[in-house]
């Protein structure tokens, strides 16, 4: 199963035979309060700095949330798409439960993009899954629904087989969805971990689809969150996790490490070429 984004120039493959794909996660104001200033202020050069500087941390697909108290997301999210499409190559991931919000960015990106996301909620698949088919996008499908977020596995996967028929349903492309089952707060549900690496091996085996994963949710709370973020993309990307939504400078030593552990990167090239690319820097 392989997963095709376009960015202005690049081309990024999702698929079980390739290194992991890495989405930079970090322009997304929750949490950061420089950013979510800078968005109110329209000042894009924070916001070409961080695409910069993960591109050049080896993030491959640019994440972009706006969403943030007082903004019009319906107005900034396609402002920031035409920003970053003048900024870097790489395709772009956009992040958004907002519907209008979506559409407008999706009428001014050049290329196919990743939408984030659609869930199991039925407003969410009758609004977004038309878009994902308007605009030949791909999308992500989140594990979650009407009742909330999942506590187990079984309902996890449940919510995945109901997203890929309804996609179906409407001539999507299997290939076109990439199921996320949904990270959470471990601190606040210590039994959580287990239920979400056994939903991404079931959806693995029953469903076949891409998988992406925003690991850092994991950590939420608790003390030094890179080490149980970075064991956890370990975990992940061994169960069958094919792209993550990942900070790119502190997670993808480890995910480079993973892959060449997993048979994904013959000869060690993309791990040593990091290497060496850290230590000249
Ligand atoms: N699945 C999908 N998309 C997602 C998520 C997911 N998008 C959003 C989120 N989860 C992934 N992105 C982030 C971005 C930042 C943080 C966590 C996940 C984060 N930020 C720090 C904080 O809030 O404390 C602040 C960082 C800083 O600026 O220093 O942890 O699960 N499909």
């Amino acid at each position: 199963m392989e997963t095709r984004v376009t960015g202005t120039t690049n081309e990024v493959i999702i698929g079980d035979d390739r290194p992991t794909v890495l989405i930079g996660e970090r322009i997304n104001p929750s949490g950061n309060k420089r950013l979510a200033k800078a968005l109110k202020e329209g000042n894009w050069d924070v916001v070409r700095n961080m695409a910069l500087a993960q591109v050049q941390a080896g993030a491959d697909v640019i994440d972009v949330n706006v969403s943030t108290f007082g903004v019009d997301e319906a107005t900034l999210l396609p402002e920031a798409v035409q920003v970053l499409m003048g900024t870097v190559d790489a395709p772009l991931c956009l992040d958004s439960d907002n519907p209008a919000a979506l559409e407008a960015a999706l009428k001014v990106y050049k290329g196919k993009p990743l939408i984030n996301s659609v869930s199991g909620e039925r407003e969410s698949l009758e609004k977004i899954l038309p878009l994902v088919k308007e605009y030949g996008a791909t999308v992500i499908g989140l594990a979650q629904d009407d009742e909330g977020p999942p506590k187990d596995s079984e309902r996890r996967v449940s919510i995945a087989h109901r997203i890929v028929t309804q996609a179906g349903a409407l001539g999507i492309p299997r290939e076109d969805i990439i199921i996320d089952c949904l990270a959470f707060a471990i601190g606040a549900d210590t039994g959580a971990g287990p239920q979400v690496i056994r939903a991404i091996s079931r959806v693995k085996s029953e469903l076949g689809v891409n998988q992406a994963l925003g690991a850092s949710n994991v950590s939420f709370g608790l003390p030094d969150r890179d080490t149980l973020n970075n064991a956890f993309i370990v975990m992940a990307i061994g169960a069958g996790v094919t792209c993550l939504i990942t900070d790119a400078a502190k997670s993808r030593p480890v995910i480079l490490a993973a892959d060449l552990l997993l048979g994904r990167d013959r000869f060690a090239r993309r791990y040593v070429e990091a290497y060496r690319q850290r230590n000249q820097e």
